[in-house]
């Protein structure tokens, strides 16, 4: 059986992919620009100052702020976000996730988790989630976003696992990429995706006899 499995937090623990939209679609209104949710789906896995990049250069505003405005705005962001977070209770996992979590618990498989977010730490408390996970990468230390690998081998790394021995899972393109450049096998959620070793369609068909049965493959 694998090592490890590395979760990715928004999209596959909970979906926080919404109250980032909302917060960014305000700030971005602010700013003259308007984003959609199919726009959003690009900013998933994606950090703060990338995001507000990609926002910028959606809106035809690349250049105009300075590095100092745009930590003000994004601050903003995250001010919006965090505050949205207060309505975040245990009951917003995503269907399947306690239960395979639990289950690996178990059976013995490291768990960990590969967020980009700086708020990571606080949504798994807000969900009671912190205990289930053996090592949490730490977003502050990871310099290159999704799709580069750096927070899935920052993962392993804590966890003391080789990426080759571990299974890595994903809701956003950028993610998948990040997994498959790590060595990792990739395990996608979502109907969109491309490149994932295995797809599922939702979080529901995400259990430890359907895992094991790919890593015997
Ligand atoms: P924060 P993940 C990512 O989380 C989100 O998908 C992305 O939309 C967000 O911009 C990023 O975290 C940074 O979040 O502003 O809270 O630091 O998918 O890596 O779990
Ligand atoms: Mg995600």
């Amino acid at each position: 059986k694998p090592q490890a499995i590395v979760f990715d937090l928004d999209g596959v623990i909970t979906d926080t992919a919404h109250l980032h939209f909302l917060a960014w679609r305000e700030v971005a209104a602010e700013l003259g620009i308007v984003i959609d949710e199919v726009f959003n789906d690009r900013l998933k896995g994606i950090s703060r100052g990338e995001s507000l990049l990609r926002i910028l250069r959606h809106g035809g505003k690349e250049g105009v702020f300075t590095q100092a405005e745009r930590e003000q705005i994004a601050a903003r962001k995250n001010a919006l976000y965090v505050d949205s977070l207060r309505s975040l209770t245990p009951e917003a996992v995503l269907p399947g996730i306690k239960e395979l979590l639990t289950t690996l618990r178990t059976e013995q498989i490291k768990t960990g988790l590969a967020s980009v977010s700086l708020n990571a730490p606080a949504i798994l408390q807000a969900l009671q989630m912190t205990s289930l996970f053996d090592f949490c990468a730490n977003a502050a230390l990871i310099r290159r976003s999704k799709p580069d690998p750096e927070i899935f081998l920052a993962a392993c790394n804590g966890l003391h696992v080789n990426p080759r021995a571990c299974i890595g899972i994903e809701d956003a393109q950028a993610g998948i990429e990040a997994i498959n450049a790590s060595g990792m096998r990739s395990v996608g959620i979502g109907s969109t995706l491309t490149g994932a070793d295995l797809l599922l369609p939702t979080t529901e068909f995400l259990t430890w006899p359907r895992l094991s049965a790919f890593w015997q493959l």
